[in-house]
C-alpha cells in the first residue's frame, strides 16, 4: 500500500501496535524520518514516518457503509471502520460492489425476516444498508434487465459464514422467483431443502466450525422468461473422503452418523445401532454431541427434507441402512492368522459386525469377508490370490467404507438434481458458489492441496474482476487509466496445474509408475522446482514441500498424496456390491464395462487431482460467462463468540482474502473518489476566492487542485480522482490552515484581553 508522505506536526495518525494492531494518536514532533506520536496522556511512541498512516478525523462515528467512502483507504482505516460497525451489529459493509460480511455468531433479530426481503426488493444497490439481500437483488435485476447470467461467489476462511450466507442468498432468490400459489413441492422449496440434506451428509464438526462443509458446492438456479425459478442444478466438488474412517479429537465424523444413532428406537433396533461411542469410526474422537444441536431432532428434520427433495421412503430407508452398514464395517477388526501372514476376523464381535454389515448391504457375508481379507492380482500369465496382513485388511476395509460413502453422496446429489429438474429452455441463471475456504493446518495433505488450489483459482478470478471494475469506473468517468498494474497469482497456478510439468502432472506420473513412493515423488518436485519462487523445500525434510500461496505459506506432507490421488475401486469390492440384492446399493456400483478391466494399467489409472482440475476449469468457464458478485466472509474471532472483534485475526483474513489486495489495486490507480460536492465541502476553504467566483463545481475542483499544486489527479464527469497520498496532502494543508486560523483567533482573543 502506498506510503503517505504528508504527515505534519499536529496530524492525526495510526501507528502500528503489537497488541491491537493499530492505535491512533497525534503527531507532536517530526525529526527526520521519525515522528513522535502521542497516544494518550501517559503514552507516546516514536515511529518511522513510513510506518504511520493519516487518520480521518472527520469520519462518522458509526463508520461508513462503503469503504470507498473512506477518505483514506489503508489497513488501519479499513479495520477501524469494520470494528466500529461490528460493535453496532452492522455486520455488512461494502467495498465498492464487494460485500464484506462479518460473522455475528448470534441470530440478529429481524435481519433476515420477510419484511426485510420485501424492503430490499428492487431497491438500488447502496440505497439501503449493505446486506446479502441487496447483492442477490442486484444479481437478479441484472439478470432480468440484461438477460445475462449472474453469479455470486462467497468466500472466506472456515467458519466465516459462507454456507449461512449462501442459504440467505438462496432464500432471497426463492422469494423473488417463487410462485405465489404452490401445490405440493415447488421447485424453490426443493432447492432450499437440498441444503439440510447435503449438510447432513457432507458437513461435520471441525476445530474451525461446528458445521463445516467438507465439499464445495455450486448451485445454479435457472429462471424462465418471467423471472421465475424453473429449475436448478447442484454441482459438488471433492468430498473429503478420509473423514469417514479417520477423525481426530475434538472433531466429528459426518453429521448423518450421529443423526442415525439418535433415530427413533425402531430404527436403532432394525440397524442394530447403539451409542456413537460403540463405533470405531466415531469413537476416535471424544466429541459426540454439539452445543445447541439435537441429533434426534435433526434426524427427523433431515427425513422431512429428503421427502421434499423427492427421495422416496424406500430410498431413504436404503440410504440410512447403508450408513449403518458403514458403521458396522468399521467395527470389523483383524488379527494375524496363527500359521502365516494372512489375517482372520479378530473375534466374535468382529464377526457379528461383519454379518450385520453384509445383511444391511444385502450381500453375501462370506464374499464380504473374502473381499476384505484377500486381494486377487491379475497378470497376463495367471491369477494370483494373495492374503492381506491385518494392517492391509484394515486398509481394505476403510477403502471400502470410503468408496461406499462417497458414492452415496454422489447419488444424493444426482437424485436431488433429477428430482428438482433442469429447465432446458432457461437462458438466465444465477449461480451461487460456496466452496471450502483456504486451509492451513498443522498437518496438510492432498485435501488441503486441492482446497487451496481452488482458492488460488478463485483469487485470480477475483483479482481480475476487481481490476476490471476499477477500470470500468474510470472509463465511465472518462478519465485516463493506463497505469494500473496488478499482481497476478498465475505463477502459483502454473506451479500446481501446468501441463506438463506442474505438481498435479508430476503426481499423475508418479501414480502411473509402479515403483514410485512419496519419497521419489518429493525428490522429483525438489529437482523440478528448485528455483521456483513459490516452491520451498523445507530444510531436513525429504517428503514435505511448501507452497507460497497468495494467502500464506502452507507446508504439505506428501505421504498420502499418491494413494489419495488414485481414484480406484478394488475389483473385489466392486463385484461384491454390484451383486447386492439391494437395488439401491447395486446402483451405487454399476458394473464396470469389460474393456476397462482388461486394458493396461496405464489407462486404468484415473487421477483425482486431474479430474478435479478439469472440474475447476469448467467451473471457471461457467463463472467467466456470468456477471460476478463477490461476498467476502470474515470470522471476527476463533472462539465462535459474538461481539469479539480480534483485530489481528481480521486483518489476516482481509489480507488473505484479497480484500486488501482489492484495495491495493485501487490504490495503484486512484484510491480516492470524491464527488465534486464532497470535495468542495472539505477543501473549499483552502481557496475561498475560487468559491467566490461562482464557478461550476467541476471548474472549482480543478482550480483548487491547481492552487494546491496537486499533479496527476483527475477530474471525471462527477468525481475527483486522487492518487495515493494526495488526500493526505490536502488534509495536511487543511490542518495547517485550521491551525493558522486557530492561531489567528487565539491572537485576536489575546489582544482583546
Ligand atoms: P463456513 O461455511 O464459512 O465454514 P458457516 O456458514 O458454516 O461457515 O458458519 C459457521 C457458523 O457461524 C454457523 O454455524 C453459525 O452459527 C454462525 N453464522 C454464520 N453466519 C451467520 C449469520 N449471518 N447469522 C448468524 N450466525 C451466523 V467451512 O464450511 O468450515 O469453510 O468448510
Ligand atoms: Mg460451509
Amino acid at each position: 500500500m502506498a506510503t503517505p508522505v504528508n504527515i505534519v506536526e499536529g496530524s492525526y495518525v495510526w501507528v502500528e501496535d503489537p497488541e491491537v494492531t493499530w492505535i491512533d494518536g497525534q503527531v507532536e514532533e517530526i525529526k527526520g524520518d521519525e515522528a513522535e506520536v502521542r497516544i494518550s496522556d501517559e503514552k507516546k511512541v516514536v515511529a518511522n514516518l513510513s510506518k504511520i498512516y493519516p487518520k480521518d478525523v472527520d469520519s462518522p462515528a458509526d463508520g461508513v457503509d462503503d469503504m470507498t467512502k473512506l477518505s483514506y483507504l489503508h489497513e488501519p482505516g479499513v479495520l477501524q471502520n469494520l470494528a466500529t460497525r461490528y460493535q453496532l451489529n452492522k455486520i455488512y459493509t461494502y467495498t465498492g460492489s464487494i460485500l464484506i460480511a462479518i460473522n455475528p455468531f448470534q441470530r440478529l433479530p429481524d435481519l433476515y425476516d420477510p419484511q426485510m426481503m420485501e424492503k430490499y426488493k428492487e431497491a438500488p444497490l447502496g440505497e439501503l444498508s449493505p446486506h446479502v439481500f441487496a447483492i442477490a437483488d442486484a444479481a437478479y435485476r441484472a439478470m432480468i434487465n440484461e438477460g445475462k447470467s449472474n453469479s455470486i461467489l462467497v468466500s472466506g476462511e472456515s467458519g466465516a459464514g459462507k454456507t449461512e450466507t449462501t442459504k440467505m442468498l438462496m432464500q432471497y432468490l426463492a422469494y423473488l422467483g417463487g410462485r405465489k400459489e404452490v401445490e405440493g413441492r415447488s421447485v424453490e422449496q426443493q432447492v432450499l431443502e437440498s441444503n439440510p440434506v447435503l449438510e447432513a451428509f457432507g458437513n461435520a464438526k471441525t476445530v474451525r466450525n461446528n458445521n463445516s462443509s467438507r465439499f464445495g458446492k455450486f448451485v445454479e438456479i435457472q429462471f424462465d422468461k418471467l423471472g421465475r425459478i424453473s429449475g436448478a442444478a447442484i454441482r459438488t466438488y471433492l468430498l473429503e473422503r478420509s473423514r469417514v474412517c479417520q477423525i481426530s479429537d475434538p472433531e466429528r465424523n459426518y453429521h448423518c452418523f450421529y443423526l442415525l444413532c439418535a433415530a427413533p428406537q425402531k430404527e436403532i433396533e432394525k440397524y442394530k445401532l447403539g451409542h456413537p461411542k460403540t463405533f470405531h469410526y466415531l469413537n476416535q474422537s471424544n466429541c459426540y454431541e454439539l452445543d445447541d444441536v439435537s441429533d434426534a431432532h435433526d434426524y427427523l428434520a433431515t427425513r422431512k427434507a429428503m421427502d421434499i427433495v423427492g427421495i422416496s421412503q424406500n430410498e431413504q430407508e436404503a440410504i440410512f441402512r447403508t450408513v449403518a452398514a458403514i458403521l458396522h464395517l468399521g467395527n470389523v477388526k483383524f488379527s494375524k492368522a496363527e500359521d502365516n501372514d494372512s489375517s482372520v476376523l479378530e473375534n466374535d464381535e468382529s464377526n457379528f459386525h461383519l454379518q450385520t454389515a453384509a445383511e444391511l448391504l444385502m450381500c453375501d457375508p462370506n464374499a464380504l469377508e473374502a473381499a476384505l481379507l484377500n486381494r486377487v492380482m491379475v497378470t497376463p500369465e495367471e491369477v494370483i490370490k494373495r492374503s492381506l496382513d491385518p494392517n492391509g485388511a484394515a486398509v481394505s476395509r476403510d477403502g471400502l467404507a470410503k468408496t461406499i460413502y462417497s458414492r452415496l453422496f454422489e447419488w444424493l446429489v444426482n437424485k436431488i438434481n433429477s428430482s428438482i429438474g433442469q429447465d432446458p429452455n432457461s437462458k438466465c441463471l444465477i449461480g451461487v458458489l460456496d466452496i471450502y475456504g483456504f486451509e492451513s493446518f498443522e498437518s496438510n495433505s492432498f485435501e488441503q492441496f486441492c482446497i487451496n488450489f481452488t482458492n488460488e483459482k478463485l483469487q485470480q478470478h477475483f483479482n481480475q474482476h476487481v481490476f476490471k471494475m476499477e477500470q470500468e469506473e474510470y472509463k465511465k468517468e472518462e478519465i485516463d487509466w493506463n497505469y494500473i498494474e496488478f499482481i497476478d497469482n498465475q505463477d502459483v497456478l502454473d506451479l500446481i496445474e501446468k501441463k506438463p510439468g506442474g505438481i498435479i502432472a508430476l503426481l499423475d506420473e508418479a501414480c502411473m509408475f509402479p515403483k514410485s513412493t512419496h519419497e521419489t515423488f518429493s525428490e522429483k518436485l525438489y529437482q523440478t522446482f528448485k528455483s521456483h519462487k513459490r516452491f520451498i523445500k523445507p530444510k531436513l525434510s525429504r517428503t514435505e514441500f511448501t507452497i507460497a500461496h497468495y494467502a500464506g505459506e502452507v507446508q504439505y506432507q506428501s505421504d498420502l498424496f499418491l494413494d489419495k490421488n488414485k481414484d480406484y475401486v478394488v475389483a473385489e469390492h466392486q463385484d461384491l456390491l454390484t451383486a447386492s440384492k439391494c437395488p439401491f446399493v447395486a446402483t451405487l456400483f454399476p458394473p464396470v464395462p469389460e474393456e476397462t478391466t482388461k486394458s493396461s494399467n496405464k489407462s486404468k489409472f484415473s487421477s483425482i487431482g486431474s479430474r478435479f482440475k478439469l472440474q475447476l476449469q469448467q467451473l471457471m468457464d461457467t463463472l467467466n460467462s456470468t456477471e460476478p458478485h463477490y461476498i467476502r466472509c470474515v470470522k471476527p474471532n476463533n472462539l465462535f463468540k459474538s461481539s469479539i472483534f480480534d483485530n489481528a485475526n481480521v486483518m489476516q483474513q482481509l489480507r488473505c482474502g484479497g480484500v486488501l489486495e482489492a484495495i491495493r489495486i485501487s490504490c495503484s490507480g486512484y484510491p480516492t473518489h470524491k464527488t465534486f460536492e464532497e470535495f468542495l465541502h472539505r477543501f473549499g476553504f483552502l481557496a475561498p476566492e475560487v468559491l467566490g467566483e461562482n464557478n461550476d463545481e467541476k471548474v472549482a475542483c480543478q482550480k483548487i487542485l491547481e492552487k494546491m499544486g496537486i499533479a496527476g489527479a483527475q477530474i471525471g464527469q462527477t468525481k475527483v480522482f486522487l492518487r495515493a497520498g494526495q488526500m493526505a496532502e490536502l488534509d495536511a494543508r487543511r490542518v495547517q490552515e485550521l491551525g493558522n486560523a486557530a492561531n489567528i483567533v487565539q491572537a485576536e482573543i489575546r489582544s482583546d484581553i
